[in-house]
């Protein structure tokens, strides 16, 4: 502590007083924080970050903002277009082939697509049985586009009105007494989307693993992307729909869960999409992501882990190539990533602190970034201070974006820390570092899909309805 003190005290005051003070405060916070959540277990680590890959567009606009509104250089409008009637025998296809939690993932192949011609109809119709609550998305030149809420305007029709209410959206609809209906079919909304030619094109859902509550309460979901190949184009589906001439239509059956977590049966989520043919784009970007919240001690009670939010990420390119299989339908033959691509990149986040502060990132080749003087040390940023919105993804999300140095970030070491200037008469400078097990910790590692607190609320602790701090796990 003293140690920090010394290299980053420039103004001539008692070195050992300053370093009192901040053993002071970092003593205090953890007397309160342990009152706030409880003893910490000695074994209780801190970083809760998963670093799954995902993939995006190799795109330098949209890299990284992960966002709703992010640069494109074309347009993109959707309009929904009322509605098709899908057939029992796609349904009962859908139930003897696509088994639920069987591994389906032979029965089709990735979907990933570029096209150059751009209007196409999308028709999601047939959702698996699952607690999750998603949206399906997608991306086109870069944009993210919002296409449909789960359930919204999917019913199952019949003849047989013992059917019970309650499920009619369901994959597999029964009668009241729990029998399974045999003849029914399915109308789904139809939406159709336009967009200026030459433009990549893929789709994503965005997943809350906590179902409708989660999504209700503001939780941030999971990407799951046909560019991680969690989207599955499926062939030799029987009953297709008829279509205008000339249009080619694919099936699509969706996973909802994580690469890593995902049972891989492609039929959470199915949706129909025609058009014109599409090609295939060959490289993407993956990135590897892990966000690091903080407390400054600015207060060393509010727990909002908001007063630094960064997210370091291991960024590459890959280079897709394809192939046919048996039934001619084209399959990704190999992703190799490209020679030289990989690289790191920060990106700050969230500033909700009143101090100004230095992210120093690495061991060997320290990169460095201050608060000031790109904004004034006292503004709380992106974190709702005032009634001001909070961005979590977007352009508007991003206060600060730089490379880091030499890839020096080590995601194993957590070779972070974050200098504080504190404000009070004796300029009392403290470093944060990554906490060791057992302790107080003043700085977390999580997912980025795990939002920041807004501005003075507390990480959810065991008590609160909704935790998701350390004990939720
Ligand atoms: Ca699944
Ligand atoms: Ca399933
Ligand atoms: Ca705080
Ligand atoms: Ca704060």
């Amino acid at each position: 502590m003293l140690g920090a003190a010394f290299t980053s005290c420039s103004k001539g005051e008692d070195l050992f007083d300053s370093g009192a003070i901040v053993a002071m405060q970092k003593s205090e916070y953890a007397t309160n924080f342990e009152k706030k959540y409880g003893p910490i277990d000695p074994n209780q680590t801190w970083d809760f970050a998963t670093m799954e890959p995902i993939s995006y567009l190799p795109s330098a606009d949209n890299a990284g903002t992960r966002g709703e509104g992010a640069s494109t250089s074309g347009s993109v409008t959707l309009k929904s277009t009322g509605e098709m009637t899908i057939g029992n025998n796609v349904v009962t296809w859908m139930h003897e082939n696509m088994e639920a939690g069987k591994n389906n993932s032979q029965k089709g192949s990735p979907f990933i697509s570029i096209t150059d011609q751009q209007k196409f109809t999308i028709v999601p119709f047939y959702q698996g049985c699952a607690s999750y609550f998603w949206e399906l998305w997608m991306n086109v030149g870069g944009k993210d586009v919002k296409i449909w809420t789960k359930n919204d305007q999917l019913t199952y029709t019949t003849d047989d009105d013992t059917v019970d209410d309650d499920n009619k959206q369901w994959h597999k609809p029964t009668n009241k007494d729990g029998i399974p209906l045999s003849a029914h079919q399915i109308k789904a909304p139809t939406y159709t989307f336009e967009a200026t030619p030459n433009q990549t094109m893929y789709f994503f859902l965005k997943v809350w693993t906590g179902g409708d509550a989660a999504f209700a309460r503001g939780d941030a979901p999971s990407r799951i992307s046909s560019l991680d190949r969690m989207m599955l184009a499926l062939q030799n589906v029987e009953g297709v729909p008829s279509v205008p001439e000339n249009n080619k239509v694919t099936i699509i059956g969706c996973e909802d869960n994580s690469k890593n977590a995902s049972d891989k049966d492609f039929e959470d989520l199915v949706f129909i999409m025609y058009g014109p043919e599409v090609t295939h784009f060959d490289e993407k970007e993956v990135r590897e992501t892990k966000r690091y919240m903080m407390e400054d001690l600015g207060t060393t009670d509010d727990f909002d882990f908001n007063d630094v939010v960064v997210d370091l990420s291991i960024v590459y390119k890959m280079k897709i190539t394809y192939g046919k299989n048996e039934n001619g339908a084209d399959v990704v033959v190999s992703e190799v990533e490209i020679p030289g691509s990989r690289h790191q990149e920060a990106i700050v986040r969230a500033a909700g602190g009143t101090m100004n502060f230095t992210i120093e990132i690495g061991t060997n080749t320290i990169t460095r970034w201050s608060k000031t003087p790109t904004y004034n040390a006292t503004d709380m940023l992106n974190t709702g201070w005032g009634g001001k919105p909070i961005y979590h993804s977007g352009d508007q999300s991003v206060l600060a974006k730089f490379t880091i140095k030499d890839n020096d970030w080590n995601p194993a070491t957590n070779n972070v820390k974050v200098i504080v200037e504190g404000n009070g008469q004796s300029g009392d400078v403290m470093t944060i570092t990554f906490p060791k097990k057992g302790e107080a910790p003043m700085m977390i590692a999580v997912p980025e899909t795990k939002d920041w607190m807004p501005e003075r609320t507390s990480v959810p602790g065991p008590e609160d309805p909704n935790p998701w701090w350390y004990y939720a796990n």
